[in-house]
């Protein structure tokens, strides 16, 4: 810990309340205190119980990379058949289902649960608090997560995966075209996965906006946290529009209205609208947070503050707020008034403005300073590499006549995994470099992490850039074999050994992680020397996180004073306690109880899952299961104990 109980900033005032508070409390004392109030019971028991978001953090990114790696061997499947023409290694069927559950996979359950994950590992560590503002919706919130997941899986392994496409579209997922029971389980995964998204959303507004350390204004927040707060306010309004469309969808399916039936009345557009009105700010939902580990990763390894601070803030509001003006450019060929189709080209290529600003900002950082090409950065580098050329091609494609041209062709393909795998996948990586040490304790071996890159950084590349040829010489997607005349054959076998190549590097990354984890360097608790709260604490950080709540006064906290971090006291140690402030300031307002360990949002997400998926069977599930969700949610929230003091 270093220098950890310095100056103290300010105490807390007393008056005589209840409880033992950590004020002249000796060190080894305060921390028995504090490991005691916010203890996780070992064994079964307490790992189904517990609220600690570091573990929930935790389980939520080991989950979502086993849902990488499911998606994965998906992708390799399919290029396992389209490596030669009129392969006839996979049936159309069942490579419907693959990319349709690679896709769907991709997007729900990993690329957006990673970002959360993340987040709800490193919030409360870099904003200086002890957990999320709702510890136990932060539990309910993964359990809906791996339920949701689950399900579509085993559905699959069944041979009732979803097989209409990540986004399905209506009549394809309709009552008339849809196979069995596929596009239901696919429906009920959504509603799943975005009741998680949201929750996950509510409280980090919440924990942002109030359990800020005293201190932290809104111009100390770091980088990485306001791109989470954007998120959040983007999942909030992007989120229900794909729950009420697919519970539509599942209506239509299984009650028999008639939403997106034009036979009846119904609009089969309607799908699209919702769909991409949330479909086009998700792809932000997942590259906004990657910003944010961009800007949390630049300065570090630069050694200086990111430049342009308050450029970078309002950029990612400019995108969070653009994100939802775009969604139309998704149906160009859907034959829409053409005044409307300019009106989204003209705000499409617009949204490459905040975008470009953040870019040069980054580009300005690292000129300005000292770059040591560790392999976070080498990630980052990678990153803005392969970002420039998908953010290229999106303009591109953002022009109608361009994109009636290579619509629904390989090119698209193309664009769209730069803009992923460049815009998430790359600065993900150098996360997972750059915070492992804080997580584990260990540091991942910088050699393999370089290997590592490469491999991916040329397998992917290698992989995905013939595509945009294959997509202008006319090879449409979603086709599980192509014509030997076509004369695509080997294009597409250069692409499957490539694919193997972007394997590969996905391998070393998990034999790294395997490896360092038992072997690895430890850390300490500053291994790169970086700015910000949550290297303050030791690595990995205590349940408590903080023996005392830090209180900030320099936007690069640990750069300002790395020795003698001010620290706020008066809060209670014998109880779970966090502190709450102002919105814009983070003046400490109030002593704020917090939720103890639970066993009933797991019980709760139990009925709730159990509830959706007899729904798909019986309408009837609804009513039934409304007994024991009510059951679980009274338990959860029954209060329990003293009434704590408050001041
Ligand atoms: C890691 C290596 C990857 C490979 C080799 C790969 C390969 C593929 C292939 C072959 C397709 C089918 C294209 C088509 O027929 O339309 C596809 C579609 C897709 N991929 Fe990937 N992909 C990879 C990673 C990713 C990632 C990281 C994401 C998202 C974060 C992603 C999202 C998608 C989506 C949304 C589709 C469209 C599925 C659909 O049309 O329903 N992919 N990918
Ligand atoms: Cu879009």
């Amino acid at each position: 810990m270093s220098g950890m109980p310095g100056k103290k900033a300010k105490r807390i005032e007393e008056r005589g309340l209840k409880g033992i508070r950590d004020t002249g409390l000796d060190e080894a004392r305060l921390r028995a205190f504090l490991a005691h109030a916010w203890h996780t019971p070992k064994g079964l028991y307490g790992w189904l119980a517990t609220v600690d978001h570091k573990l929930i953090g935790k389980r939520y990114v080991v989950t979502a990379f086993l849902f990488l790696i499911l998606a994965g061997l998906s992708a390799l499947a399919m290029r396992f058949q389209l490596a030669a023409p009129e392969a006839g290694r996979i049936s159309p069927d069942f490579y419907n289902q693959l990319f349709t559950m690679h896709g769907t996979t991709m997007m729900f359950l990993f690329a957006v649960p990673v970002m959360e994950a993340f987040t709800v590992y490193l919030v409360p560590l870099m904003i200086g608090t002890r957990n999320v503002a709702f510890p136990r919706l932060n539990a309910f919130s993964y359990w809906i997560y791996v339920s949701g997941g689950t399900m579509i899986w085993i559905a699959f392994a069944f041979n009732t995966g979803a097989d209409a496409g990540w986004f399905s579209y209506v009549p394809l997922a309709g009552p008339d075209y849809g196979i069995g029971k596929r596009p239901d389980f696919w429906a009920q995964m959504v509603t799943y996965t975005e009741v998680s998204a949201l929750a996950v959303a509510v409280e980090i507004i919440a924990t942002v906006f109030k359990l800020r350390a005293p201190g932290m204004t809104l111009d100390r927040i770091p980088l990485y946290v306001w791109s989470v707060l954007v998120t959040a306010f983007v999942i909030l309004f992007a989120m229900p529009a794909v729950m009420v469309s697919s519970t539509m969808l599942i209506l239509d399916r299984l009650v028999g209205t008639k939403f997106f039936d034009p036979a009846a009345g119904g609009d089969a557009l309607l799908w699209q609208h919702l769909f991409w009105f949330f479909g086009h700010p998700e792809v932000y939902i997942i590259f906004i947070p990657a910003t944010g580990f961009v800007s949390a990763i630049l300065p570090t390894f630069v050694r200086r503050p990111v430049f342009g601070y308050l450029g970078i803030v309002l950029s990612l509001i400019a995108i969070g707020f653009l994100s939802f003006g775009l969604w139309v450019h998704h149906m160009f060929a859907t034959g829409l008034p053409q005044l409307g189709e300019s009106f989204f080209t003209a705000s499409s290529m617009m949204i490459a403005i905040p975008s470009g600003i953040q870019i040069f900002c980054w580009i300005a950082t690292i000129w300005g300073g000292r770059p040591i090409f560790a392999t976070p950065l080498v990630f980052v580098l990678g990153f803005i590499f392969t970002f420039v050329i998908g953010g290229m091609t999106g303009v591109m494609v953002a022009s109608v006549p361009l994109d009636l041209q290579v619509h629904d062709t390989y090119f698209v393909v193309a664009h769209f995994h730069y803009v992923l795998v460049g815009g998430a996948v790359f600065p993900l990586l150098g996360a997972v470099y750059y915070w492992f040490p804080k997580v584990t304790g260990r540091m991942l071996s910088e050699r393999l992490g370089h290997w590592n890159f490469w491999f991916v950084f040329l397998g992917f590349n290698l992989t995905f850039f013939p595509m945009h040829i294959l997509g202008l010489q006319g090879m449409p997607r979603r086709i599980y074999t192509y014509p030997l005349e076509s004369g695509w054959g080997s294009a597409n076998l250069f692409i499957s050994l490539s694919s193997l190549v972007l394997f590969a590097g996905f391998a070393l990354l998990f034999l790294n992680m395997l490896l360092s984890l038992r072997n690895g360097r430890p850390a300490g608790d500053n291994p790169w020397g970086a700015s910000t709260l949550e290297w303050a604490t030791t690595s990995p950080p205590p349940s408590y996180n903080f023996p005392h709540l830090p209180v900030v006064t320099h936007r690069e906290p640990l750069w300002a004073r790395p020795d003698t971090l001010p620290v706020i006291e008066g809060l209670r140690v014998d109880a779970r306690e966090v502190l709450g402030g102002t919105v814009a300031d983070a003046v400490p307002q109030l002593r704020l109880p917090s939720a103890d360990n639970s066993i009933w949002p797991l019980l709760s997400a139990i009925a709730v899952g159990g509830t959706f998926f007899a729904s798909i069977y019986t309408p009837w599930a609804v009513v039934w299961g409304a007994i024991p969700i009510s059951i679980g949610f009274i338990c959860w929230f029954w209060p329990k104990g003293e009434p704590e003091d408050e001041e």
